[in-house]
Protein backbone atom coordinates (compact mmCIF):
# COMPACT_ATOMS: atom_id res chain seq x y z
CA UNK A 1 0.00 0.00 0.00
CA UNK A 2 1.48 3.39 -0.32
CA UNK A 3 2.53 5.92 1.96
CA UNK A 4 -0.48 7.04 4.60
CA UNK A 5 -1.17 10.77 5.30
CA UNK A 6 -3.76 12.24 7.17
CA UNK A 7 -4.62 14.34 4.20
CA UNK A 8 -5.57 11.41 2.27
CA UNK A 9 -7.30 9.79 4.52
CA UNK A 10 -9.69 13.57 5.24
CA UNK A 11 -12.43 14.64 3.79
CA UNK A 12 -12.40 18.79 3.53
CA UNK A 13 -15.15 21.25 3.69
CA UNK A 14 -15.12 24.47 1.65
CA UNK A 15 -16.62 27.77 3.86
CA UNK A 16 -17.22 30.97 1.68
CA UNK A 17 -17.19 32.67 4.29
CA UNK A 18 -19.59 35.49 3.33
CA UNK A 19 -22.28 33.69 2.45
CA UNK A 20 -21.90 31.15 5.59
CA UNK A 21 -23.20 32.67 8.66
CA UNK A 22 -23.55 36.34 9.79
CA UNK A 23 -23.57 36.63 13.58
CA UNK A 24 -23.89 40.82 13.90
CA UNK A 25 -26.90 41.20 11.42
CA UNK A 26 -25.12 43.07 8.64
CA UNK A 27 -25.70 40.65 6.03
CA UNK A 28 -22.64 39.21 5.90
CA UNK A 29 -21.26 35.70 6.86
CA UNK A 30 -18.52 36.43 9.36
CA UNK A 31 -15.56 34.26 11.00
CA UNK A 32 -17.63 34.80 14.26
CA UNK A 33 -20.50 33.29 12.12
CA UNK A 34 -18.15 30.11 11.44
CA UNK A 35 -17.43 29.77 14.74
CA UNK A 36 -20.64 29.94 16.12
CA UNK A 37 -21.58 26.64 13.29
CA UNK A 38 -18.69 24.45 14.25
CA UNK A 39 -20.42 22.08 16.23
CA UNK A 40 -22.71 21.63 12.45
CA UNK A 41 -19.52 20.53 10.87
CA UNK A 42 -18.17 18.33 13.48
CA UNK A 43 -21.82 16.88 13.14
CA UNK A 44 -21.60 16.44 9.76
CA UNK A 45 -17.96 14.46 10.46
CA UNK A 46 -15.69 17.06 8.33
CA UNK A 47 -12.28 16.92 9.12
CA UNK A 48 -10.22 20.05 7.15
CA UNK A 49 -12.27 23.35 6.61
CA UNK A 50 -10.70 25.18 3.87
CA UNK A 51 -12.04 28.73 4.46
CA UNK A 52 -11.67 30.99 1.41
CA UNK A 53 -10.30 34.25 1.58
CA UNK A 54 -10.84 36.23 5.24
CA UNK A 55 -8.24 38.89 4.56
CA UNK A 56 -8.51 42.39 4.17
CA UNK A 57 -9.39 43.33 0.64
CA UNK A 58 -11.31 45.67 -1.47
CA UNK A 59 -13.27 43.02 -2.74
CA UNK A 60 -12.98 43.85 -6.42
CA UNK A 61 -13.70 39.58 -6.38
CA UNK A 62 -14.69 38.99 -2.90
CA UNK A 63 -11.49 38.16 -0.99
CA UNK A 64 -9.50 36.76 -4.05
CA UNK A 65 -8.01 40.65 -4.15
CA UNK A 66 -6.12 41.05 -0.88
CA UNK A 67 -4.73 44.20 0.33
CA UNK A 68 -3.32 43.00 3.31
CA UNK A 69 -2.07 39.12 3.98
CA UNK A 70 -1.90 39.57 7.49
CA UNK A 71 -5.17 41.20 8.85
CA UNK A 72 -8.44 40.13 8.44
CA UNK A 73 -11.24 41.66 6.33
CA UNK A 74 -13.25 44.64 8.28
CA UNK A 75 -16.30 43.12 7.76
CA UNK A 76 -15.61 39.51 9.06
CA UNK A 77 -14.11 40.50 11.96
CA UNK A 78 -10.73 40.57 13.81
CA UNK A 79 -7.86 38.74 14.09
CA UNK A 80 -8.32 37.81 17.34
CA UNK A 81 -12.11 36.52 16.38
CA UNK A 82 -9.93 34.18 14.13
CA UNK A 83 -8.03 33.05 16.41
CA UNK A 84 -10.80 31.83 18.69
CA UNK A 85 -12.38 30.12 15.45
CA UNK A 86 -9.11 28.40 14.95
CA UNK A 87 -8.69 26.82 18.74
CA UNK A 88 -12.23 26.22 18.60
CA UNK A 89 -11.53 23.80 15.45
CA UNK A 90 -8.51 22.21 16.73
CA UNK A 91 -10.78 21.71 19.69
CA UNK A 92 -13.16 19.79 17.64
CA UNK A 93 -10.34 18.29 15.95
CA UNK A 94 -10.82 19.84 12.36
CA UNK A 95 -8.16 21.16 10.41
CA UNK A 96 -7.77 24.83 9.29
CA UNK A 97 -6.50 24.93 5.46
CA UNK A 98 -6.27 28.72 4.61
CA UNK A 99 -6.53 30.38 0.91
CA UNK A 100 -3.45 31.78 -0.23
CA UNK A 101 -3.78 34.09 -2.97
CA UNK A 102 -0.28 35.01 -4.04
CA UNK A 103 -0.41 35.15 -8.06
CA UNK A 104 -1.71 38.53 -7.74
CA UNK A 105 -2.46 41.03 -4.92
CA UNK A 106 -5.26 43.62 -5.21
CA UNK A 107 -4.14 46.95 -6.28
CA UNK A 108 -4.72 48.62 -2.84
CA UNK A 109 -2.15 46.58 -1.53
CA UNK A 110 0.96 48.55 -0.02
CA UNK A 111 2.98 47.08 -2.50
CA UNK A 112 1.25 47.81 -5.58
CA UNK A 113 0.59 51.67 -4.21
CA UNK A 114 4.28 52.11 -3.89
CA UNK A 115 5.09 50.05 -7.11
CA UNK A 116 2.75 52.12 -8.97
CA UNK A 117 3.74 55.17 -7.55
CA UNK A 118 7.27 56.16 -10.14
CA UNK A 119 9.09 54.24 -12.02
CA UNK A 120 12.40 53.98 -10.10
CA UNK A 121 10.32 53.17 -6.47
CA UNK A 122 12.02 50.11 -5.39
CA UNK A 123 9.02 48.15 -5.15
CA UNK A 124 8.80 48.98 -9.18
CA UNK A 125 9.84 45.23 -9.76
CA UNK A 126 7.52 43.62 -7.51
CA UNK A 127 5.12 44.06 -10.13
CA UNK A 128 5.19 43.29 -14.03
CA UNK A 129 5.94 46.41 -16.11
CA UNK A 130 6.67 47.24 -19.38
CA UNK A 131 6.17 49.68 -21.73
CA UNK A 132 3.77 49.83 -24.27
CA UNK A 133 4.28 48.50 -27.83
CA UNK A 134 3.12 51.07 -31.34
CA UNK A 135 0.58 52.86 -28.34
CA UNK A 136 -0.47 49.75 -27.28
CA UNK A 137 -0.24 46.55 -24.67
CA UNK A 138 3.13 44.94 -24.58
CA UNK A 139 1.21 42.27 -25.84
CA UNK A 140 -1.90 40.43 -26.85
CA UNK A 141 -3.00 38.72 -23.47
CA UNK A 142 -6.60 38.60 -22.52
CA UNK A 143 -7.12 38.30 -18.88
CA UNK A 144 -9.90 35.43 -17.38
CA UNK A 145 -12.36 38.13 -16.89
CA UNK A 146 -12.40 38.89 -20.48
CA UNK A 147 -10.34 41.95 -20.47
CA UNK A 148 -6.88 42.86 -21.82
CA UNK A 149 -4.32 41.36 -19.31
CA UNK A 150 -2.68 44.92 -19.43
CA UNK A 151 -3.48 47.86 -17.84
CA UNK A 152 -1.81 51.56 -18.76
CA UNK A 153 -0.99 53.64 -15.41
CA UNK A 154 -0.77 56.99 -16.29
CA UNK A 155 0.77 58.59 -13.49
CA UNK A 156 3.86 56.10 -14.23
CA UNK A 157 3.31 55.79 -18.15
CA UNK A 158 3.75 51.92 -18.38
CA UNK A 159 1.67 48.92 -18.69
CA UNK A 160 1.00 46.51 -15.67
CA UNK A 161 0.18 42.59 -16.73
CA UNK A 162 -2.77 41.32 -14.41
CA UNK A 163 -4.56 37.46 -15.34
CA UNK A 164 -7.38 38.69 -13.81
CA UNK A 165 -9.28 41.85 -13.12
CA UNK A 166 -7.15 45.15 -13.44
CA UNK A 167 -7.64 45.46 -9.60
CA UNK A 168 -5.50 42.77 -9.64
CA UNK A 169 -2.22 43.01 -10.46
CA UNK A 170 -0.15 39.74 -11.15
CA UNK A 171 2.94 39.69 -8.72
CA UNK A 172 6.82 39.22 -10.51
CA UNK A 173 7.80 35.96 -8.85
CA UNK A 174 10.95 36.14 -10.56
CA UNK A 175 11.74 38.46 -7.51
CA UNK A 176 13.42 36.97 -4.62
CA UNK A 177 12.55 40.14 -2.09
CA UNK A 178 8.53 39.47 -3.25
CA UNK A 179 9.51 35.42 -2.89
CA UNK A 180 10.62 36.01 1.29
CA UNK A 181 7.84 38.31 1.90
CA UNK A 182 5.66 35.74 0.89
CA UNK A 183 7.47 33.08 2.60
CA UNK A 184 7.60 34.80 5.78
CA UNK A 185 3.97 35.64 5.65
CA UNK A 186 3.50 32.05 5.29
CA UNK A 187 5.29 30.89 7.59
CA UNK A 188 3.65 33.77 10.04
CA UNK A 189 0.19 31.96 9.64
CA UNK A 190 1.42 28.23 10.22
CA UNK A 191 3.10 29.61 13.38
CA UNK A 192 -0.31 30.12 14.35
CA UNK A 193 -1.56 27.04 13.78
CA UNK A 194 -2.71 26.77 11.04
CA UNK A 195 -2.62 23.02 8.80
CA UNK A 196 -2.36 23.95 5.47
CA UNK A 197 -2.85 26.28 2.01
CA UNK A 198 -5.32 26.18 -0.75
CA UNK A 199 -3.09 27.67 -3.18
CA UNK A 200 -4.90 30.46 -5.84
CA UNK A 201 -4.13 29.60 -9.43
CA UNK A 202 -0.65 28.86 -8.10
CA UNK A 203 -0.02 26.91 -12.14
CA UNK A 204 0.06 31.03 -13.01
CA UNK A 205 2.84 32.37 -10.98
CA UNK A 206 5.93 32.13 -13.49
CA UNK A 207 5.22 33.74 -16.58
CA UNK A 208 6.82 32.78 -20.25
CA UNK A 209 10.14 34.21 -20.68
CA UNK A 210 9.77 37.67 -23.05
CA UNK A 211 6.36 37.42 -22.73
CA UNK A 212 5.52 36.77 -26.48
CA UNK A 213 2.24 37.21 -27.71
CA UNK A 214 -0.04 34.41 -28.15
CA UNK A 215 -1.09 32.77 -31.01
CA UNK A 216 -4.58 31.42 -30.85
CA UNK A 217 -6.85 34.90 -31.61
CA UNK A 218 -9.89 35.41 -30.21
CA UNK A 219 -13.28 37.20 -31.47
CA UNK A 220 -11.64 40.05 -29.14
CA UNK A 221 -9.15 40.35 -31.37
CA UNK A 222 -6.90 39.05 -27.72
CA UNK A 223 -5.15 35.44 -27.28
CA UNK A 224 -6.42 33.87 -24.42
CA UNK A 225 -3.23 31.22 -24.56
CA UNK A 226 -2.72 29.43 -21.45
CA UNK A 227 0.13 27.76 -22.00
CA UNK A 228 1.81 31.72 -21.89
CA UNK A 229 1.51 31.50 -18.40
CA UNK A 230 0.40 28.27 -16.89
CA UNK A 231 3.09 25.51 -15.99
CA UNK A 232 5.96 27.09 -16.68
CA UNK A 233 9.56 25.43 -15.54
CA UNK A 234 9.96 28.35 -13.44
CA UNK A 235 6.45 28.02 -11.18
CA UNK A 236 8.20 24.69 -10.29
CA UNK A 237 11.68 26.46 -9.03
CA UNK A 238 9.56 28.24 -7.21
CA UNK A 239 6.89 25.90 -5.21
CA UNK A 240 10.11 23.47 -5.04
CA UNK A 241 12.39 26.18 -2.85
CA UNK A 242 8.50 27.31 -1.39
CA UNK A 243 8.72 23.56 0.00
CA UNK A 244 12.00 23.62 0.92
CA UNK A 245 11.84 26.89 2.71
CA UNK A 246 8.77 26.77 4.34
CA UNK A 247 6.30 23.75 3.72
CA UNK A 248 8.64 21.03 4.53
CA UNK A 249 9.13 22.54 8.44
CA UNK A 250 5.76 21.76 8.91
CA UNK A 251 2.97 18.55 8.94
CA UNK A 252 0.64 20.63 6.91
CA UNK A 253 -1.10 19.98 3.75
CA UNK A 254 -1.38 22.17 0.48
CA UNK A 255 -3.43 22.55 -1.84
CA UNK A 256 -2.72 23.69 -5.70
CA UNK A 257 -5.13 25.06 -8.00
CA UNK A 258 -3.84 24.44 -11.11
CA UNK A 259 -6.56 25.83 -14.49
CA UNK A 260 -5.48 23.78 -17.58
CA UNK A 261 -3.05 21.32 -15.89
CA UNK A 262 -2.67 17.99 -18.44
CA UNK A 263 -2.25 14.89 -16.20
CA UNK A 264 1.75 14.48 -17.27
CA UNK A 265 2.22 18.09 -15.91
CA UNK A 266 0.05 17.62 -12.94
CA UNK A 267 2.37 14.75 -11.85
CA UNK A 268 5.30 17.22 -12.16
CA UNK A 269 2.92 19.24 -8.86
CA UNK A 270 2.38 16.15 -6.79
CA UNK A 271 4.84 13.28 -6.87
CA UNK A 272 6.73 13.20 -3.47
CA UNK A 273 9.91 13.06 -4.49
CA UNK A 274 9.57 16.77 -6.54
CA UNK A 275 8.42 18.13 -2.99
CA UNK A 276 5.99 20.43 -4.08
CA UNK A 277 2.59 20.55 -3.06
CA UNK A 278 0.33 17.40 -1.69
CA UNK A 279 -2.61 17.38 -4.27
CA UNK A 280 -4.03 19.59 -7.00
CA UNK A 281 -7.36 21.00 -8.34
CA UNK A 282 -7.43 19.89 -12.00
CA UNK A 283 -10.45 21.23 -14.27
CA UNK A 284 -10.70 19.30 -17.39
CA UNK A 285 -13.98 17.23 -15.97
CA UNK A 286 -15.78 20.92 -16.01
CA UNK A 287 -15.22 21.08 -19.40
CA UNK A 288 -18.28 18.54 -20.11
CA UNK A 289 -20.82 21.20 -20.60
CA UNK A 290 -19.41 24.84 -21.32
CA UNK A 291 -16.59 26.70 -22.27
CA UNK A 292 -15.51 28.53 -19.29
CA UNK A 293 -13.96 31.17 -21.56
CA UNK A 294 -16.30 31.59 -24.12
CA UNK A 295 -19.14 31.04 -22.02
CA UNK A 296 -20.58 28.45 -24.13
CA UNK A 297 -23.06 25.97 -22.89
CA UNK A 298 -23.16 22.40 -24.72
CA UNK A 299 -24.62 19.05 -23.97
CA UNK A 300 -23.76 17.08 -21.31
CA UNK A 301 -21.23 14.84 -22.78
CA UNK A 302 -21.18 12.43 -20.21
CA UNK A 303 -19.14 9.53 -21.68
CA UNK A 304 -16.50 12.80 -22.36
CA UNK A 305 -16.76 13.22 -18.67
CA UNK A 306 -16.48 10.21 -16.94
CA UNK A 307 -13.50 9.02 -19.66
CA UNK A 308 -11.58 12.52 -18.31
CA UNK A 309 -12.06 11.20 -14.52
CA UNK A 310 -10.90 7.85 -15.17
CA UNK A 311 -8.07 9.26 -17.33
CA UNK A 312 -7.01 10.95 -14.30
CA UNK A 313 -7.36 8.08 -11.68
CA UNK A 314 -5.19 6.06 -13.83
CA UNK A 315 -2.17 8.47 -14.74
CA UNK A 316 -1.60 9.15 -10.82
CA UNK A 317 -2.33 6.09 -9.06
CA UNK A 318 1.44 5.53 -7.84
CA UNK A 319 2.69 8.68 -8.84
CA UNK A 320 1.11 11.46 -6.81
CA UNK A 321 -2.44 12.24 -4.62
CA UNK A 322 -5.33 14.22 -6.25
CA UNK A 323 -8.74 15.59 -5.35
CA UNK A 324 -12.06 14.88 -6.01
CA UNK A 325 -14.66 17.67 -6.43
CA UNK A 326 -17.92 18.97 -8.46
CA UNK A 327 -18.56 21.97 -6.72
CA UNK A 328 -16.63 25.43 -5.39
CA UNK A 329 -16.93 29.49 -5.05
CA UNK A 330 -16.52 29.64 -8.92
CA UNK A 331 -19.06 26.73 -10.23
CA UNK A 332 -23.13 26.72 -10.50
CA UNK A 333 -24.35 23.95 -7.80
CA UNK A 334 -23.48 20.77 -9.13
CA UNK A 335 -27.11 18.97 -8.45
CA UNK A 336 -28.34 21.38 -10.85
CA UNK A 337 -25.72 20.97 -13.28
CA UNK A 338 -25.27 17.00 -13.29
CA UNK A 339 -28.41 16.00 -11.27
CA UNK A 340 -31.83 16.99 -11.17
CA UNK A 341 -32.66 20.28 -9.12
CA UNK A 342 -36.67 19.16 -9.14
CA UNK A 343 -38.21 15.98 -9.06
CA UNK A 344 -35.11 13.82 -8.38
CA UNK A 345 -32.74 16.21 -6.30
CA UNK A 346 -32.23 14.33 -3.14
CA UNK A 347 -31.82 11.36 -4.79
CA UNK A 348 -28.97 12.85 -7.43
CA UNK A 349 -27.72 14.96 -5.15
CA UNK A 350 -26.26 11.70 -3.28
CA UNK A 351 -25.97 10.25 -6.48
CA UNK A 352 -22.94 12.45 -6.95
CA UNK A 353 -21.43 12.81 -3.22
CA UNK A 354 -21.45 9.08 -3.69
CA UNK A 355 -19.09 9.68 -6.60
CA UNK A 356 -16.88 12.12 -4.99
CA UNK A 357 -16.32 10.21 -1.81
CA UNK A 358 -15.41 6.92 -3.78
CA UNK A 359 -13.31 8.20 -6.48
CA UNK A 360 -9.53 7.78 -5.25
CA UNK A 361 -7.76 11.24 -4.05
CA UNK A 362 -9.20 13.70 -1.37
CA UNK A 363 -13.20 14.63 -1.44
CA UNK A 364 -13.88 17.76 -1.30
CA UNK A 365 -17.54 18.96 -0.07
CA UNK A 366 -18.67 23.00 -1.17
CA UNK A 367 -21.01 24.63 1.68
CA UNK A 368 -24.34 23.78 0.95
CA UNK A 369 -23.74 20.79 -1.64
CA UNK A 370 -24.37 18.72 1.52
CA UNK A 371 -28.14 19.83 1.66
CA UNK A 372 -28.30 19.67 -1.98
CA UNK A 373 -28.31 23.09 -2.62
CA UNK A 374 -29.23 24.54 -5.99
CA UNK A 375 -28.85 26.90 -8.79
CA UNK A 376 -30.59 30.32 -8.25
CA UNK A 377 -32.38 32.50 -10.72
CA UNK A 378 -31.22 36.60 -10.97
CA UNK A 379 -34.02 38.47 -12.89
CA UNK A 380 -31.58 41.02 -13.41
CA UNK A 381 -28.00 41.69 -14.02
CA UNK A 382 -28.17 44.10 -10.95
CA UNK A 383 -28.75 40.90 -8.99
CA UNK A 384 -25.51 39.57 -9.93
CA UNK A 385 -22.78 40.08 -6.88
CA UNK A 386 -19.81 38.67 -9.53
CA UNK A 387 -17.37 40.62 -11.63
CA UNK A 388 -17.02 38.07 -14.00
CA UNK A 389 -20.48 37.68 -14.74
CA UNK A 390 -20.85 41.46 -15.06
CA UNK A 391 -17.76 41.69 -17.21
CA UNK A 392 -19.40 39.14 -19.35
CA UNK A 393 -22.54 40.90 -19.60
CA UNK A 394 -20.77 43.69 -20.80
CA UNK A 395 -18.44 41.59 -23.04
CA UNK A 396 -21.30 40.02 -24.33
CA UNK A 397 -22.63 43.05 -25.84
CA UNK A 398 -19.83 43.02 -28.28
CA UNK A 399 -20.17 39.83 -29.64
CA UNK A 400 -23.75 40.46 -30.54
CA UNK A 401 -24.96 38.34 -27.57
CA UNK A 402 -28.98 39.15 -26.68
CA UNK A 403 -29.40 40.08 -22.63
CA UNK A 404 -31.48 37.53 -22.07
CA UNK A 405 -29.06 34.97 -23.96
CA UNK A 406 -26.34 36.45 -21.66
CA UNK A 407 -28.90 36.22 -18.37
CA UNK A 408 -29.69 32.54 -19.63
CA UNK A 409 -25.88 31.86 -19.81
CA UNK A 410 -25.09 33.75 -16.26
CA UNK A 411 -28.21 31.92 -14.33
CA UNK A 412 -27.01 28.57 -15.75
CA UNK A 413 -23.40 29.15 -15.03
CA UNK A 414 -22.58 32.06 -13.46
CA UNK A 415 -20.14 31.77 -9.82
CA UNK A 416 -23.20 33.58 -8.15
CA UNK A 417 -25.29 30.37 -8.01
CA UNK A 418 -23.44 28.83 -5.12
CA UNK A 419 -22.35 31.81 -3.43
CA UNK A 420 -25.84 32.69 -2.29
CA UNK A 421 -26.37 32.47 1.28
CA UNK A 422 -26.02 29.23 2.97
CA UNK A 423 -29.25 27.68 3.99
CA UNK A 424 -29.50 27.12 7.33
CA UNK A 425 -33.28 26.82 8.34
CA UNK A 426 -37.20 28.37 7.69
CA UNK A 427 -36.86 31.44 8.76
CA UNK A 428 -36.70 34.87 7.66
CA UNK A 429 -33.21 35.10 5.53
CA UNK A 430 -32.88 31.02 5.86
CA UNK A 431 -31.38 31.83 9.02
CA UNK A 432 -28.36 33.40 7.79
CA UNK A 433 -28.75 36.77 9.16
CA UNK A 434 -30.63 38.92 11.28
CA UNK A 435 -29.93 42.13 8.58
CA UNK A 436 -30.42 42.72 4.97
CA UNK A 437 -28.31 39.65 3.13
CA UNK A 438 -25.64 40.38 0.69
CA UNK A 439 -26.85 38.89 -1.96
CA UNK A 440 -30.03 37.20 -3.03
CA UNK A 441 -31.22 34.36 -1.04
CA UNK A 442 -32.16 31.48 -2.95
CA UNK A 443 -36.70 31.48 -1.89
CA UNK A 444 -36.25 27.64 -1.84
CA UNK A 445 -34.91 27.54 1.82
CA UNK A 446 -38.41 27.40 3.12
CA UNK A 447 -37.65 23.37 2.10
CA UNK A 448 -34.20 22.73 1.58
CA UNK A 449 -32.05 23.91 4.71
CA UNK A 450 -29.87 22.49 7.19
CA UNK A 451 -32.54 22.12 10.33
CA UNK A 452 -35.03 20.18 8.37
CA UNK A 453 -32.21 17.53 7.11
CA UNK A 454 -29.95 17.40 10.15
CA UNK A 455 -32.39 14.96 12.25
CA UNK A 456 -33.88 13.21 9.25
CA UNK A 457 -32.05 10.12 8.53
CA UNK A 458 -32.96 10.06 4.44
CA UNK A 459 -31.51 13.62 3.93
CA UNK A 460 -28.99 14.44 1.88
CA UNK A 461 -27.09 16.06 5.06
CA UNK A 462 -27.28 11.94 6.60
CA UNK A 463 -25.85 10.53 3.44
CA UNK A 464 -23.18 12.86 3.51
CA UNK A 465 -22.49 11.90 7.16
CA UNK A 466 -22.75 8.00 6.08
CA UNK A 467 -20.42 9.04 3.15
CA UNK A 468 -17.82 10.41 5.23
CA UNK A 469 -17.99 8.23 7.94
CA UNK A 470 -17.26 5.38 5.32
CA UNK A 471 -14.04 7.52 4.37
CA UNK A 472 -12.75 7.41 7.81
CA UNK A 473 -13.28 3.23 8.48
CA UNK A 474 -12.36 1.88 5.09
CA UNK A 475 -8.96 1.96 3.67
CA UNK A 476 -10.06 0.55 0.25
CA UNK A 477 -12.20 3.97 -0.57
CA UNK A 478 -8.94 5.72 0.32
CA UNK A 479 -6.52 3.56 -0.64
CA UNK A 480 -8.11 1.06 -3.69
CA UNK A 481 -6.80 1.18 -7.05
CA UNK A 482 -9.52 2.19 -9.48
CA UNK A 483 -10.57 0.05 -12.60
CA UNK A 484 -13.22 1.35 -14.98
CA UNK A 485 -15.70 -0.90 -16.01
CA UNK A 486 -18.60 -0.64 -18.68
CA UNK A 487 -16.59 1.68 -20.34
CA UNK A 488 -18.42 2.44 -23.36
CA UNK A 489 -21.40 2.79 -21.43
CA UNK A 490 -23.72 5.82 -21.86
CA UNK A 491 -25.53 6.49 -19.11
CA UNK A 492 -23.74 4.46 -16.00
CA UNK A 493 -20.17 5.08 -14.70
CA UNK A 494 -18.78 2.38 -13.07
CA UNK A 495 -15.53 1.10 -11.46
CA UNK A 496 -13.80 -0.87 -8.58
CA UNK A 497 -11.54 0.26 -5.92
CA UNK A 498 -9.07 -2.91 -5.02
CA UNK A 499 -7.07 -2.56 -1.81
CA UNK A 500 -5.15 -6.30 -1.61
CA UNK A 501 -8.35 -8.78 -1.02
CA UNK A 502 -10.71 -6.30 -0.76
CA UNK A 503 -12.78 -4.74 -3.64
CA UNK A 504 -15.67 -2.44 -4.01
CA UNK A 505 -17.75 -1.95 -6.76
CA UNK A 506 -19.16 1.34 -7.38
CA UNK A 507 -22.28 1.73 -10.24
CA UNK A 508 -23.76 4.91 -10.86
CA UNK A 509 -26.67 5.73 -13.42
CA UNK A 510 -26.05 9.19 -14.28
CA UNK A 511 -29.46 9.83 -15.66
CA UNK A 512 -33.04 10.01 -14.67
CA UNK A 513 -34.23 6.70 -16.22
CA UNK A 514 -34.06 2.93 -15.22
CA UNK A 515 -31.20 1.24 -16.50
CA UNK A 516 -30.15 -2.40 -17.08
CA UNK A 517 -26.91 -3.87 -16.20
CA UNK A 518 -26.03 -7.19 -17.21
CA UNK A 519 -23.30 -8.32 -13.78
CA UNK A 520 -24.00 -11.58 -12.25
CA UNK A 521 -23.68 -12.59 -8.64
CA UNK A 522 -24.54 -9.43 -7.41
CA UNK A 523 -27.39 -10.78 -4.75
CA UNK A 524 -25.63 -12.22 -2.40
CA UNK A 525 -22.59 -9.13 -2.12
CA UNK A 526 -22.75 -6.90 0.95
CA UNK A 527 -23.84 -3.42 -0.25
CA UNK A 528 -21.85 -0.59 1.70
CA UNK A 529 -23.90 2.21 0.47
CA UNK A 530 -26.51 2.88 -1.93
CA UNK A 531 -29.20 6.19 -2.35
CA UNK A 532 -31.97 3.85 -2.24
CA UNK A 533 -33.31 1.46 0.45
CA UNK A 534 -34.39 -2.05 -1.24
CA UNK A 535 -32.25 -3.28 -4.67
CA UNK A 536 -33.63 -4.24 -7.97
CA UNK A 537 -30.91 -7.25 -8.15
CA UNK A 538 -31.70 -10.92 -9.89
CA UNK A 539 -29.11 -13.54 -10.77
CA UNK A 540 -27.48 -12.08 -13.84
CA UNK A 541 -28.64 -8.62 -13.69
CA UNK A 542 -29.15 -5.15 -11.76
CA UNK A 543 -31.35 -2.68 -12.30
CA UNK A 544 -30.53 0.75 -11.53
CA UNK A 545 -33.45 3.37 -11.41
CA UNK A 546 -33.24 6.89 -11.47
CA UNK A 547 -29.90 8.59 -10.40
CA UNK A 548 -29.07 5.22 -8.27
CA UNK A 549 -25.68 4.77 -6.62
CA UNK A 550 -24.46 1.49 -5.35
CA UNK A 551 -21.41 0.36 -3.52
CA UNK A 552 -20.92 -3.12 -3.34
CA UNK A 553 -18.19 -5.09 -0.93
CA UNK A 554 -16.48 -8.23 -1.26
CA UNK A 555 -13.26 -10.22 -1.19
CA UNK A 556 -11.67 -11.32 -3.97
O1 LIG B 1 -10.01 30.93 -9.80
C1 LIG B 1 -9.18 30.72 -10.91
C2 LIG B 1 -9.89 30.26 -12.10
O2 LIG B 1 -9.43 29.41 -12.80
C3 LIG B 1 -11.13 30.98 -12.41
O3 LIG B 1 -10.81 31.92 -13.37
C4 LIG B 1 -12.19 30.11 -12.90
O4 LIG B 1 -11.87 29.64 -14.18
C5 LIG B 1 -13.40 31.01 -12.94
O5 LIG B 1 -13.66 31.41 -11.62
C6 LIG B 1 -14.59 30.39 -13.58
O6 LIG B 1 -15.20 29.38 -12.88
C7 LIG B 1 -9.43 31.45 -8.67
C8 LIG B 1 -10.48 31.67 -7.61
O7 LIG B 1 -11.02 30.43 -7.25
C9 LIG B 1 -11.50 32.63 -8.11
O8 LIG B 1 -12.56 32.80 -7.22
C10 LIG B 1 -10.79 33.95 -8.35
O9 LIG B 1 -11.69 34.85 -8.93
C11 LIG B 1 -9.58 33.79 -9.25
O10 LIG B 1 -8.76 32.67 -8.91
C12 LIG B 1 -8.69 34.99 -9.11
O11 LIG B 1 -8.09 35.01 -7.86
CA1 LIG C 1 -21.57 40.03 9.70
Amino acid sequence: MEKRAWWKESVIYQIYPRSFMDSNGDGIGDINGITSKLDYLKELGIDIVWLSPVYSSPNNDMGYDISDYQNIMTEFGTLSDWEIMLSEMHKRGIKLVMDLVVNHTSNQHPWFIESSSSKDNDKRDYYIWRDGKDNKAPNNWQAFFTEPAWTYDEKSEQYYLHLFTPEQPDLNWSNKEVRDNIYNMMKWWLDKGVDGFRMDVINLIGKKNGLPDGERILDSGMSFDIDLYANQPSTHDYLHEMNREVLSKYDIMTVGETPGVSTEQAVDYVAPEREELSMLFQFEHLDSYKDEQSWEIFDFDFKGFKNVFAKWQYALEGKGWNSSYLGNHDQPRQVSVYGNDKEYREVSAKMLATMIHTLKGTPYIYQGDELGMTNIVLDDISESMDVRSINFFEYAKHLGITEDEAMRRINQIGRDNSRTPMQWNSTDNAGFTSGKPWMKINDNYISINAQEQINNPDSVFSYYKKLIALRHSNDTLVYGAFKHTFENHERVFAYTRTLENNELLVLINFFGTAVNLDINGLENKNILISNYEDKCISEKAITLRPFESVVFEYSI
